[in-house]
């Protein structure tokens, strides 16, 4: 185990004062599974850190700490704690102190592992352990996280360095690094995974024959240690790239005989395989649409090929038309979809899950909620949320996503009346689905602190905890995580927490304004170039010229994009005076000198927002000077240089938006400030 902080994230285990001395004896486990070994092996490493001891284990209840799950603890429990775990999910768990003994149980012993950390949070948070009474279950069944590596160690939109997974063409000899993000994951509850980019190229096509499976059947070993079930992305023209099928057409014997042999491959090796992560006729990604057949066909050929192993396909619906022509108007990005898959409703089978980006775009730093989400009643969904910061700063500038996130988790789409919110219909609990959740692109990588700016960290951190249990709310999740991260200083907790929770409005303000997002440079998305995407293939648009800025969406003079929510929201969209002002210009195009709700015209608001963000930054960096004594100078000064670009980078955005537009509109700032 690396010692050094950076590494170690939220899971330091510095030294703890005033512990419950009688605490410190010998630790009861019940159980001898590998996850039970995961488990001593983590409060061993906990122990040493947070008091320089190392616990005896034992398999006698009379210790004072008993870790078991129910059935071997049975005599421990009373009826209520018995009938509560039995209406909870098999990860569902109880820590709970009495009669002088902290008893940790649970359905399962994946639950025992999440009651271990959780306990473990609350050591380092400083709950007084004789107070602990609680009773959790996750709220998703699903809590998957999306790796987007290649077998080159390249990570797509990878921002921390190479792949932990892959080098220079091989999968790593030595996976100890692979081990402790298991830990990490599962210490914030995540329970699935898919290894590889959705984009499987060449070589990563091969994952799922004999030249690799053997070396993923370790990594899988390695993560069912910790409860997290391993996915493979998959090529869906492998049967023409392996072995030189013919077609890839679903509806192909052949195919579908393929199909079927390489799951019975692949299981008798990993016996839980989780499945296959599909991305199809997205982004020239070969799927069903060569066949003239649609994503059911595709996804359902793919299920029954898995489906006698319990394998789920999880079929993503980024599907748009990236070579349109700027010029075309009637084309809407924001609409694909919806308009593929809404369709299709009813026809996918139960082991097929569609997963579906938070917005209708491409995680920029503000979208609408899209508007599949929930539409479709007779089909497994999951969200797909971005961890890596690809449109959102990119681990170089800082900016907590757990306020948008939340935002979007709780918009309620009134699909079924009031209180259809998201976080209800991906939890399963408005349709009818059979598996449901959440999943996420990674931030990992291969530096030394995982994320690249340690202050990224609270974004994984943040998106387990937030999957686990959407109520919990951002602020309560920063502190959580300032707290076991650099401990409970004061003056740290509550600047860092600021923080926090200004980041994202602080990043809308220097970028794209009022929701109408890109304006990033093509490719690498980082750094302002308003007019980057205007005139490309890509559907991104912002239309400004010297009038005015923004996309019509409306079902009256647009593309009728708003058609696609329910009421109210059809209406609130449609209306420029209704719609949200963070959102006025991704529903319509208007005049530089429209007025605002905030009384402000656009054209003010740009320039005030644009001044207002790189202002902040600079607010950012002051504070986070103000902390160099207390927090450890490797990880001040990586988090420093982070903030030097961020500064160069806010100030770019602000004088070439604010300088575009000045030159667009001819309008002047009234307040006179520096424009070029
Ligand atoms: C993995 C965006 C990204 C791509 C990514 C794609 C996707 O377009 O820029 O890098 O590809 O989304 O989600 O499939």
């Amino acid at each position: 185990m690396r010692t050094n902080t950076m590494y170690r994230m939220w899971l330091q285990y510095q030294p703890i004062q005033n512990f419950q001395k009688d605490l410190l004896g010998a630790i009861a486990i019940k159980n001898d599974s590998s996850i039970a070994k995961s488990i001593t092996e983590e409060l061993s490493l906990a122990w040493e850190g947070m008091f320089k001891l190392q616990p005896q284990y034992t398999t006698n209840d009379d210790e004072k700490i008993v870790i078991g799950t129910k059935d071997k603890l049975d005599r421990l429990l009373d009826s209520n704690q018995k009938e509560w775990l039995h209406t909870v999910s098999e990860e569902g768990f109880l820590i709970v102190y009495q009669n002088h003994q902290l008893v940790i149980t649970g359905n399962s012993e994946q639950a025992l592992l999440y009651a271990v950390f959780c306990l473990l949070r609350h050591m380092q948070l400083g709950t007084e352990i004789t107070q602990l009474h609680i009773t959790e279950a996750p709220k998703n069944g699903l809590r998957m996280i999306n790796q987007w590596d290649n077998l080159d160690g390249s990570v797509e939109r990878g921002y921390s360095g190479q792949s932990i997974f892959y080098q220079n063409g091989n999968i790593v000899q030595d996976k100890t690094r692979i081990k402790d993000y298991a830990r990490y994951l599962a210490s914030i509850g995540i329970n699935a995974i898919s290894i590889n980019n959705v984009n499987v190229w060449e070589e990563e096509t091969y994952f799922i024959t004999k030249k690799y499976l053997p070396e993923i059947k370790e990594i899988a070993d390695i993560f069912r240690l910790y409860g997290v079930t391993l996915y493979l992305s998959i090529n869906f023209a492998s049967p023409i790239a392996i072995d030189g099928l013919q077609t890839a057409d679903p509806l192909d014997p052949d195919v579908q005989a393929w199909w079927k042999g390489k799951a019975e491959e692949i299981y008798s090796l990993i016996p839980d395989f989780g499945g296959f992560v599909v991305k199809a006729d997205s982004e020239h990604r070969p799927g069903p649409f060569t066949y003239g057949r649609d994503h059911a066909d595709g996804s359902n050929m793919l299920a029954e090929a898995l489906a006698p192993f319990d394998g789920k396909v999880i079929w993503r619906c980024f599907v748009y038309n990236c070579v349109q022509d700027w010029r075309d108007r009637s084309t809407d990005r924001a609409k694909a979809a919806y308009d593929h898959f809404k369709p299709l409703d009813g026809n996918f089978h139960d082991n097929v899950i569609l997963q579906i980006k938070n917005g209708p775009m491409d995680f920029q730093v503000r979208e609408p909620v899209s508007p599949l989400i929930g539409a479709m009643e007779q089909t497994n969904q999951m969200i797909e949320f971005q961890i890596a910061q690809e449109y959102t700063g990119q681990q170089r500038d800082l900016c907590y996503l757990i306020p948008q996130w939340k935002e979007v988790l709780q918009f309620d789409t009134y699909l079924k009346g009031p209180g259809t919110t998201i976080e209800e219909i991906v939890a399963g609990r408005i349709h009818p689905y059979t598996s449901s959740g959440i999943a996420a692109v990674s931030n990992i990588g291969a530096d030394e602190n995982w994320t690249g700016n340690t202050l990224a960290q609270a974004n994984l951190y943040g998106y387990g905890r937030l999957a686990w249990d959407p109520a919990l709310s951002a602020e309560a999740i920063a502190k959580e995580w300032i707290i076991q991260t650099f401990g409970s200083h004061e003056l740290v907790v509550e600047s860092l927490r600021e923080m926090l929770l200004a980041s994202w409005e602080v990043y809308e303000n220097y970028t794209a304004p009022l929701g109408i997002g890109w304006m990033v440079t093509p490719n690498t998305h980082y750094g302002p170039n308003i007019d980057g995407y205007e005139y490309s293939r890509w559907g991104t648009y912002h239309f400004a010229d010297r009038e005015g800025i923004g996309v019509d969406r409306t079902k009256e003079t647009g593309t009728g994009y708003t058609l696609q929510y329910a009421e109210p929201h059809q209406s609130i969209y449609d209306d420029r005076h209704a719609c949200p002002d963070a959102l006025l210009l991704f529903f319509h195009h208007l005049p530089y000198k429209y007025t605002l709700k905030s009384g402000k015209t656009i054209i003010q608001h740009i320039y005030d927002r644009h001044f207002l963000g790189a202002e902040q930054v600079e607010q950012f960096i002051a504070k986070w000077k103000s902390l160099q004594e207390y927090i450890d100078t490797d990880r001040h000064a990586q988090v420093m240089e982070r903030f030097e670009w961020q500064r160069r980078n806010a100030r770019e955005w602000r004088d070439q938006v604010n300088s575009y537009f000045y030159r667009k509109s001819g309008i002047p700032d009234q307040q006179g400030r520096t424009i070029y």
